[in-house]
């Protein structure tokens, strides 16, 4: 990787694309997910580079979801893979519950070497190298998914995904958790819960939530889940982005 120093005053940014670059180069991520985080780093740009009340609204209701839920399932996809393997592995151990790779542009050599990658960084269990069941109304190798992780979950959290695997788990009767940057994005427009915020900021708070949330009562749990309004949420999400504009441009 290009050496970055950390005064740079785009260093993080910087390290999240260089992080990608290597994730294309070992072969984890697709050529494709270069220009998914192009896409994502404009989006940071203008929401400001932070984690947005809007946002942190949506992490904390997602984790009560997750800790709601009878069996919960986290996907991992390439760009998720190059950017935050750890901190998905945190929240998987944080939760007990496997991993499970999911890949947009399939290939059985990236589902492998990303189960090799989870692993190394300390999964405790990583589905998706033997799919044995396929999500309705998705067509190719993408719809494939895992009895006893996505396939049969009743919340999925799935981090920079397209809209059309999102609207099929949602048609399954799922709840989907979207992490993504563009807050008119199909896939933030179709799930439950959608976090506007870049999934480097994003997974290490939902596992801050998740450990803080989990000695709750479930009603409490319950309330912020019922309380929680994903339309409103994502109209504040442009709002503060309009803000951070006008802010910048005075
Ligand atoms: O590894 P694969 O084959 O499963 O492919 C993964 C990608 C990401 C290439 C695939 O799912 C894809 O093409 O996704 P899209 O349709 O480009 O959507 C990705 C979404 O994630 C876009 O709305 C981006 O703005 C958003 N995004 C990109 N980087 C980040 C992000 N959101 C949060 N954090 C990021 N770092």
């Amino acid at each position: 990787m290009t050496d970055i120093p950390r005064s740079h005053p785009r260093y993080a940014s910087l390290v999240a694309r260089e992080r990608v670059a290597e994730g294309v180069k070992k072969g984890y991520t697709s050529i494709q997910g270069l220009i998914a985080q192009g896409r994502g780093e404009c989006f940071d740009y203008l929401i400001g580079e932070r984690t947005t009340l809007s946002a942190s609204e949506a992490i904390r209701a997602a984790a009560a979801m997750l800790l709601l839920a009878r069996r919960p399932a986290l996907s991992v996809n390439g760009n998720v893979a190059a950017l935050a393997a750890e901190e998905m592995v945190a929240l998987a151990a944080a939760l007990k519950i496997p991993l499970e790779v999911n890949l947009f542009h399939r290939s059985e050599e990236r589902v492998r070497k990303i189960a090799d990658l989870l692993r190394e960084r300390g999964a405790a269990q990583v589905l998706g190298e033997r799919p044995d069941a396929a999500v309705p109304g998705l067509e190719h190798a993408r719809a494939l998914a895992t009895k006893g992780g996505i396939y049969d979950a009743d919340v999925v959290l799935i981090p920079l995904e397209d809209g059309d695997r999102c609207e099929a788990l949602v048609a399954m009767g799922k709840k989907v958790i979207a992490i993504d940057l563009n807050p008119l994005s199909r896939t933030a427009r179709k799930a439950t819960v959608s976090i506007v915020d870049n999934i480097v900021r994003a997974v290490p708070l939902m596992t801050e939530q998740v450990q803080q949330l989990s000695p709750l009562p479930r009603s409490d749990l319950e309330t912020m889940v019922q309380e929680y309004e994903n339309d409103r949420v994502l109209s504040q999400a442009v709002q503060e982005i309009r803000d951070h504009l006008e802010r910048q441009s005075r």
